[in-house]
C-alpha cells in the first residue's frame, strides 16, 4: 500500500468570504485562529465569551496537492480521513465525496476516477457546530447539562465541548486527526482482533484477520511477535478468502501488570500480507499478555465488583479522565505523557475514560499501557437524553461504535466497556421521567389537600413530550443492543451498562450492595467529609471535591484585581453551581478564616487534599467490600476551579501530592473517633508487610505524653487493624485542642510514611509559627531538602518561586522535632545556589 499524507499546511476561511488564512491540519479553527493573532486567548478573563461566535459560524478548509506517481499507479485509491470534526461536507475537485456527521469516526472515499495528475484541490465545508445543534434543538428538544450550549446530544461529538460544570463553551472546529492517500493495490488488511488465550502458564496468542480485496488469488499473512527481551516468534499462513487466523503459543510469557502489581511487559505485534514476494499491507501493535476479568459474585454485603488481573483481585485506585484540553490538538504528546506518567507517579493503577469525553487517541492508550493503567472506558454518552430512537442517528453510533470497539479491543490497559455516564441514574431520579405514582396524586390531593404541593411541583417539572419513546429507546439500546454488539466485537472484556447501575435497569444506581456508585452528597449535597464514612459502594467510581487551580495558573486568567474569591472573572473561571461558595463553606468547617487570596487558594487546594484523603482512607480500610476508589477528576480541559488533581498548566495540586500518599501500596490509617484512634494498614502488595509502628502523643511543641512501639504484620491484598487506642485517659476537655497522636511507620531503617490523628477539628488547634531549619543539598541534579520545625508544622507547602517544579512531597505535616526529606528537580538552566534561593516554604499558621 502507498500512503501519501495530506496532512500539514491547508488553507481555511469563514464560509462565504474571500479570504483564505493558513491552517494547520490536523488542528482546528480556533487554535489557527489564535496563532494568527485574529481571536484573543480563550482561557484568559472572560474571552471566551467574545469567541463563541467561532463555533456558530461555518467555516471552509482547502488543499491542493499533486499525488505522487505511486499513488496515480494504484489500482485503488481512497482518500481517508482518521477524524473530521464534525458536520461537513467533502469534496474534491469539482466531486462532492460526501458528508459527515461523527467526529469519532473514520471517513474514506473511492478517488481514483476523481482524481488527476498535477493539482486538485480538496475541501471540506464544516457548519458551525453551535448553530447546528441549536436548530436540531428547536426541533426536537433533549435534555442535557445546564452549563452547556444546548442540543448537543444531538451531534457525535465530544459532550463537554458544549461546556460542562468544568468546561468552557468552545465547541472545536477541524480535521482533527491525520488524514491521507491510499492507493491499494491487490488487498488490505481491514481489520485485526488480537486475542490471547491463557492456558497452564502458556498463551495462545492469535490475529483474527478481515481482509478487504481487489483482486483473487493466493495470499499469505505473517505473525512476528517480538517479547520484551527482543525474543522473535513467527507463524506464517495462507489465505484465500476474506478472513483468515494466524496464531502461536507463548511459553513462559512475561506478563503485563496494572502500574504496583509487577511490570508492564510489552510484546511487539507485526502482522504482514504478502502475495507472493510483495508486501501488500502490514499492521503493528503493542500487547501485554493478561487476563482481566470484572469478577460479581455473591457474598455478605450484596455482590462484588472487583477487577481481577491474571488472578490477583486489584483494588482499584485511580481517577476520573476528561479530554487534556479543550483544543486537543495542540496537546503535545510530552504533556500528555507527563499527565499519565503523574498518574502512574501517584499510584494510580486505573483511569475512567469519562463518557462526556471522547473515544481517546492511539497515544493515551499506548501510554497507559506503558504505565499500567487500567481503563475503564466508557462509550460517549453522558449526563444527556440522547434520540436513540431515531434511525440515522442510531445508524451513525452503530458505525462509531463498532469502529471503536475494533480500535481498542487488543489494549492491554483495556478493562470494561461502559454504556455511558450517569444516564442510568438520570432516568431513575433526575426527573426525566414521570414518576408511577403520579397518576394517582391527583385523587390522593383530593383526599388529603395537604399534599397540594406536590401537584404544584409536579406542574413545574420539564417533562419532555416524548420521554417514553427516549426511555425506551435508551432501555433497548444500553441493555440489549449495545451488549450484543460489544459480546460480538469483544467477547473478553466485560460490559457494564452505565456508570453508576445496579445491573437492574433504572432501580437504585448508586446501590451499596451491586455494581458502581458516584457519591456527591459531599459537595453538590453540601454534606461534610464525615460523610464519606457513612458509605461502603462496591466500587466508588466517582466522588470529588473542587479545589481552586493553583496561584500561578490562576494568575494567567486574572488581572490583580481579579483576586478575589467571589469577583466577576474568578466566579467565570468555576463552572458548577454556587461552587465558590461550597468551597468557602466547607473551609470554615474545618480552617480557620484565611487572611489573604494567597491563603484562599492555598486553603482550597489542602481543603479538597483532606476531604478526598478522609474518603479513600475508609474505603481502602474496608477493602473486602469497596474494590476501587476513581476520584473526580485527574485532570482539567482549560484553567478553572475543579475538581482536578492537576490543573491545566499540569501543575499538582495539593490532592496530587496527597493521592500519592493515601493510594500509596501500603498505607497507614488512622480512624479517628476521638478519643479513640484505631490505626489500620492497607496493604494491596501481593506480599505480606512487616515493619513497626512508633507512636507518641505529644502537645504540638513536642511533649510527650505517652509514646510506644508496635510490631505491625499486615497481610497481603487485605486491610489490617494494627491497633486500637483509647486516649480516654489521657484526653481530656483541658488538653483536647493542642494534643496529637503521631504515628510514623518504619520498614526496617526506613520511615515510609507519617499520619496524624487529631482531636479537634484543624482550626482549634492551637498550633504555633514554626520555626523552620532547612539543609539543602545537591544530590546529582536534584535539590534534596532537609526540613525540620521546633512545633507542628501542619500542610507544609513548598514551591521554588520562579519555576514549575513537582517535589517528591508536598502539603505535608511536620511533628516537632521530627525531620523531613524531599527532593524537586533543579530546574533546567538554573544553577544549584539559585534553586536554593528560590525555596519558598508556607504552612497552615501562614494562611490566618
Ligand atoms: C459527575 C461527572 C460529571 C461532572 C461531575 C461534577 O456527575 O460525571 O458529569 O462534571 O460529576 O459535577
Amino acid at each position: 500500500m502507498n500512503i501519501q499524507s495530506l496532512a500539514g499546511k491547508w488553507q481555511f476561511r469563514q464560509a462565504d468570504t474571500d479570504t483564505w488564512m493558513p491552517a494547520t491540519v490536523p488542528g482546528g479553527v480556533h487554535t489557527d485562529l489564535l496563532n494568527l493573532g485574529r481571536i484573543p486567548d480563550p482561557f484568559v478573563g472572560d474571552n471566551e465569551l467574545d469567541v463563541m461566535w467561532v463555533a456558530e459560524t461555518d467555516w471552509d478548509y482547502s488543499l491542493t496537492f499533486s499525488p505522487s506517481a505511486e499513488i496515480l499507479q494504484g489500482e485503488n485509491i481512497f482518500l481517508v480521513a482518521d477524524g473530521l470534526d464534525t458536520i461537513a461536507t467533502v469534496y474534491i475537485n469539482a466531486h462532492k465525496l460526501g458528508e459527515v456527521n461523527n467526529q469519532f469516526r473514520q471517513w474514506q472515499w473511492e478517488i481514483k476516477d476523481k482524481l488527476i495528475a498535477g493539482e486538485n484541490t480538496l475541501r471540506i465545508e464544516f457548519s458551525g457546530p453551535s448553530t447546528y445543534v441549536t436548530h436540531l434543538q428547536q426541533q426536537r428538544r433533549m435534555k442535557g447539562v445546564s452549563q452547556a450550549i444546548e442540543g448537543g446530544p444531538h451531534m457525535r461529538k465530544a459532550p463537554c465541548q458544549f461546556g460542562w460544570d468544568w468546561g468552557p463553551m468552545l465547541p472545536p472546529i477541524g480535521i482533527w486527526k491525520d488524514i491521507r492517500l491510499e492507493a491499494r493495490g491487490i488487498a488490505r488488511l481491514q481489520d485485526i482482533h488480537i486475542r490471547q488465550t491463557h492456558h497452564d502458564g502458556a498463551i495462545t496468542l492469535q490475529a483474527w484477520l478481515e481482509l478487504e480485496r481487489w483482486q483473487p488469488g493466493a495470499l499469505q499473512a505473517f505473525l512476528k511477535v517480538t517479547d520484551p527481551n527482543g525474543k522473535v516468534l513467527q507463524a506464517q499462513e495462507n489465505l484465500s478468502s476474506t478472513t483468515g487466523r494466524i496464531g502461536l503459543d507463548i511459553e513462559s510469557p512475561n506478563l503485563w501488570w496494572p502500574n504496583g502489581y509487577g511490570p508492564q511487559s510489552l510484546y511487539q505485534v507485526e502482522v504482514k500480507l504478502n502475495s507472493g514476494n510483495e508486501l501488500v499491507d502490514q499492521k503493528t501493535y503493542q500487547v501485554g499478555l493478561r487476563t482481566i476479568d470484572l469478577v460479581q459474585e455473591e457474598d455478605e454485603f450484596g455482590k462484588s465488583f472487583q477487577f481481577v488481573v491474571n488472578g490477583i483481585p486489584i483494588f482499584a485506585k485511580g481517577s476520573n479522565w476528561i479530554p487534556a484540553d479543550s483544543f486537543l490538538t495542540r496537546f503535545t504528546d510530552a504533556r500528555l505523557e507527563k499527565l499519565i506518567a503523574d498518574a502512574a507517579a501517584s499510584h494510580q493503577n486505573m483511569l475512567r475514560v469519562w463518557g462526556g469525553g471522547i473515544y481517546e487517541e492511539e497515544r493515551f492508550y499506548d501510554l497507559c499501557d506503558k504505565y499500567g493503567i487500567l481503563i475503564w472506558q466508557d462509550f460517549i454518552f453522558s449526563c444527556s437524553i440522547y434520540p436513540l430512537d431515531d434511525s440515522n442517528f442510531f445508524e451513525n453510533v452503530r458505525f462509531e461504535i463498532e469502529e471503536n470497539i475494533r480500535r481498542l479491543r487488543h489494549r492491554a490497559s483495556l478493562a470494561l466497556w461502559c454504556g455511558n455516564n450517569e444516564m442510568e441514574w438520570g432516568w431513575e431520579s433526575w426527573g426525566w421521567q414521570k414518576n408511577p405514582m403520579e397518576d394517582q396524586l391527583p385523587q390522593l390531593v383530593q383526599q388529603i389537600p395537604q399534599l397540594g404541593f406536590l401537584l404544584e411541583a409536579i406542574k413545574e417539572r420539564d417533562l419532555l413530550p416524548d420521554w417514553e419513546i427516549l426511555k425506551n429507546a435508551y432501555d433497548q439500546f444500553f441493555h440489549h443492543t449495545l451488549p450484543e454488539w460489544v459480546a460480538d466485537l469483544d467477547p473478553d472484556t466485560s460490559y457494564w451498562p452505565s456508570s453508576p447501575s445496579s445491573y437492574t435497569p433504572f432501580m437504585d444506581a448508586n446501590s451499596q450492595k451491586v455494581g458502581d456508585a458516584h457519591y456527591w452528597e459531599v459537595w453538590h449535597g453540601r454534606k461534610p467529609f464525615t460523610a464519606y464514612r457513612k458509605t461502603y459502594p462496591r466500587f466508588m467510581s466517582e466522588f470529588g471535591f473542587q479545589a481552586f487551580p493553583t496561584l500561578e495558573t490562576i494568575e494567567f486568567y486574572t488581572q490583580p484585581q481579579d483576586r478575589n474569591l467571589t469577583s466577576y472573572i474568578m466566579e467565570h473561571h468555576q463552572r458548577g453551581n454556587h461552587g465558590n461558595g461550597l468551597i468557602i463553606a466547607q473551609m470554615t468547617d474545618t480552617f480557620r478564616m484565611p487572611k489573604d487570596f494567597t491563603a484562599w487558594i492555598y486553603l482550597s487546594l489542602i481543603l479538597q487534599a483532606e476531604g478526598i484523603r478522609y474518603g479513600v482512607e475508609h474505603w481502602r480500610r474496608n477493602m473486602h467490600r469497596v474494590s476501587g476508589t476513581l476520584y473526580w477528576q485527574l485532570n482539567d480541559c482549560w484553567p478553572v476551579a475543579s475538581w482536578a488533581s492537576i490543573d491545566y498548566f499540569g501543575r499538582w495540586k495539593a490532592l496530587h501530592y496527597a493521592a500519592r500518599r493515601f493510594y500509596a501500596p501500603v498505607l497507614l490509617s488512622i480512624e479517628d473517633k476521638p478519643p479513640q484512634m484505631e490505626i489500620n494498614i492497607s496493604n494491596d502488595t501481593n506480599t505480606d508487610f512487616e515493619g513497626s509502628l512508633h507512636w507518641s502523643l505529644e502537645s504540638v511543641d513536642g511533649q510527650v505524653l505517652d509514646s510506644g512501639s508496635l510490631q505491625v504484620f499486615a497481610g497481603s491484598l487485605s486491610n489490617s487493624i494494627i491497633h486500637h487506642f483509647d486516649f480516654a485517659g489521657e484526653i481530656s476537655g483541658e488538653n483536647e485542642h493542642e494534643t496529637i497522636l503521631v504515628c510514623e511507620l518504619w520498614q526496617g531503617e526506613t520511615k515510609i510514611s507519617t499520619s496524624l490523628g487529631t482531636f479537634v477539628p484543624n482550626k482549634h488547634i492551637p498550633l504555633q509559627q514554626p520555626k523552620f531549619e532547612s539543609r539543602v543539598e545537591k544530590v546529582e541534579t536534584s535539590l534534596q531538602i532537609h526540613l525540620t520545625s521546633d512545633t507542628l508544622a501542619r500542610f507544609v507547602e513548598m514551591k521554588l518561586k520562579g519555576a514549575d517544579t513537582t517535589f517528591s512531597d508536598n502539603y505535608f505535616d511536620i511533628p516537632a522535632g521530627r525531620e523531613v526529606v524531599v527532593t524537586c528537580p533543579i530546574p533546567s538552566g538554573w544553577t544549584f545556589k539559585e534553586a536554593k534561593d528560590a525555596l519558598r516554604i508556607y504552612s497552615l499558621t501562614d494562611s490566618y
